[in-house]
């Protein structure tokens, strides 16, 4: 492996978080030298505002969505999902359906000191099988909060550079939607926070079906009706 750390165990213990939690959380999954590589690769991405508001949702951040074809150009972003999509390739994934998940769209956000963050929220349903989030550059707090308002949380991180922060999609574990709300607060100490993540949005071309099944396990109905959206944040979109 070039860009994740060679220590690097996405096994069971991270697989256990993600069904009882809908997250988890894996301290430097990067080696420095891949958070070197990505940080280089992503110096040239221009990012724009992004909306304030979005439904009910608020957010203090600049981004830019990488698509494929463009990921594919792009060597370093495409190294990185190539090798997580090995991980991902082997036990115990084989029995979540993670293992068809093939990340074609890649979002870097960069959070402003003091203000930046977004409140409570869903990806967009398009975004199958699991969301992999990469903290590059800066600190700041991811949480799982137990409704919108965010003031009571069932798990929360600080992330450093080099972290990853796994969330469920629509098709983990044959689920039809087990999505857990998210927030990111501000960057934590007096350094911007930037995060790159990256999702199998099942919308785009060249992209293989996830393998949904008819069974719901009881778990997963029950972070359905958990989550259930009145609307989703679509950030690939904004
Ligand atoms: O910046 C992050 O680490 C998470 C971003 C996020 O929550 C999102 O893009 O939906």
């Amino acid at each position: 492996m070039e860009l994740l750390d060679t220590a690097l165990d996405l096994s069971w213990g991270v697989l256990r978080d993600l069904r009882k939690l809908g997250a988890a959380h894996i301290p430097q999954a990067l080696s420095p030298i891949g958070l070197a590589k990505l940080s280089d690769a992503l110096r040239d991405v221009e990012l724009t505002s992004a909306p304030v508001e979005v439904g009910s949702v608020r957010q203090v951040a600049s981004l830019a969505t990488i698509a494929e074809p463009l990921l594919g150009r792009r060597p370093t972003l495409r190294q990185l999902a190539l090798e997580l999509e090995q991980s991902f390739s082997v036990a115990p994934w084989l029995e979540t359906g993670v293992s068809s998940w093939r990340a074609n769209e890649a979002t870097v956000m960069r959070y402003p000191v003091g203000v930046g963050g977004i409140s409570p929220h869903l990806d967009g349903r398009r975004y199958s099988l699991i969301v992999a989030s990469f903290s590059i550059a800066g600190t700041g707090r991811l949480t799982i909060p137990t409704d919108r308002t965010g003031v009571h949380e069932r798990c929360g991180w600080v992330c450093a550079p080099g972290d990853l922060v796994l969330l469920r999609g629509p098709g983990f574990d044959a689920c039809r939607d087990g999505r857990m709300l998210h927030a990111a607060g501000p960057p934590e100490c007096d350094e911007t926070r930037v995060s790159l993540t990256l999702r199998m949005d099942k919308s785009l071309p060249r992209n293989p079906a996830p393998p949904f099944q008819s069974s719901q396990r009881g778990e997963c109905a029950a972070a359905d009706e958990a989550v259930a959206p009145t609307h989703s944040r679509d950030v690939g979109t904004v």
